[in-house]
């Protein structure tokens, strides 16, 4: 009996030193805000140039719709866009030619929806809305998300156009694996939107890296890594190279940041130096791009090289521009 409460007492002391040297006290004022309606400031955001996808959303943010269905309408523009070719229809397939596609919603409830590995459907956003709203669970995987998705009423389709094909078949030439840092026109999608009530919800969209494994699943449908939101905080949304944004949970850890205080911006760029600083990091060779937002509808974006573009719907403006990064010359 002695020893086990030795036991027990020695574990407790030893939790309470760690939990006071080393963690940091959460900042309780940003816990449970209450928002005056009027200042509220409804925003949408998302990753890249992609203007007509932050127009869609704002469409129905500003009609008085929800942020849920802001993003995913918002992303379903880019997954029929069959020229984006990181997304939807006409994403770049993996090296065995089979485009496969990864996506994941959250709500102002913390619920959330995932689905990866899926093929020969176009708006995998939906499909991670239904597994969140239809389904006791929050991730689907291949052929169990495809057949879930056929029970939906979703349509069979296929997604490698003759253009992503040729670039397929071009690249199997020399078969090079290495990450592309930007993709010419846009990467994978990920939006943020505030509605009118100021609740927050989030989306990303991806056919993952081109050329990848068959059967590797990146950041984009992980729930922290590639997406997060709280309601109380704001959200993150990533893109660029999913391994570095799940070694470090990149957009859980933005949001929490944002809870100790930081600002958009700060809580990205802390992001992406955890990336960059790590021992041996190799980030000059890969790209990983960040977007937040925080409650109060301000905007933050960083990304290890330049060119990584960010889009704006606020105040009735839809305002593409740059991104503030790392590798400054
Ligand atoms: C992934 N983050 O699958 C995604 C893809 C992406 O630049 O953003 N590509 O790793």
């Amino acid at each position: 009996m002695k020893r086990r409460k030795f036991i027990q007492t020695s574990i407790i002391t030893g939790i309470s030193a760690i939990t006071s040297k080393y963690i940091f006290p959460l900042n309780t004022n940003n816990r449970n805000i209450i928002i005056n309606p009027l200042d509220v400031k409804p925003i949408v955001v998302a990753t890249w140039n992609v203007k007509k996808s932050t127009q869609a959303a704002w469409e129905i943010i500003s009609s008085g719709g929800s942020a849920l269905d802001a993003v995913e309408a918002g992303c379903m523009v880019e997954e029929a866009n069959e020229n984006g070719k990181s997304v939807g229809l006409g994403g770049l397939p993996d090296r065995d030619g089979n485009v496969t596609l990864d996506a994941c919603i959250m709500d102002n409830n913390g619920n959330c929806g995932s689905v990866v590995y899926v093929k020969n459907i176009k708006h995998v956003v939906s499909l991670a809305k239904k597994v969140m709203q239809e389904t006791p669970h929050v991730m689907l995987a291949g052929k169990g998300a495809e057949q879930f998705a056929y029970e939906m009423g979703f349509e069979k389709e296929k997604l490698l156009t003759e253009s992503s094909k040729k670039d397929w078949e071009n690249w199997k030439i020399k078969s090079e694996y290495k990450p592309i840092i930007n993709i010419e026109n846009h990467d994978t999608i990920g939006m943020l939107a505030i509605d009118k009530n100021g609740d927050i919800s989030g989306a990303c969209t991806t056919s993952g890296l081109a050329y990848k494994m068959n059967g590797r699943v990146g950041d984009s449908p992980i729930i922290g890594s590639g997406l997060f939101v709280d309601n109380e905080i704001g959200g993150a949304v990533a893109t660029g190279l999913g391994e570095e944004v799940i070694k470090t949970v990149g957009s859980f850890l933005i949001v929490e940041l944002m809870r100790q205080g930081k600002t958009p911006q700060e809580a990205c760029e802390e992001a992406i130096r955890r990336i960059v600083e790590k021992p041996n990091s190799n980030y000059k060779n890969f790209q990983v791009g960040y977007i937040a937002i925080n409650k109060k509808g301000e905007m933050g974006s960083y990304s290890i090289h330049e060119n990584f573009s960010v889009t704006k719907y606020q105040e009735n403006k839809n305002i593409s521009k740059k991104s503030e990064f790392y590798l400054k010359k």
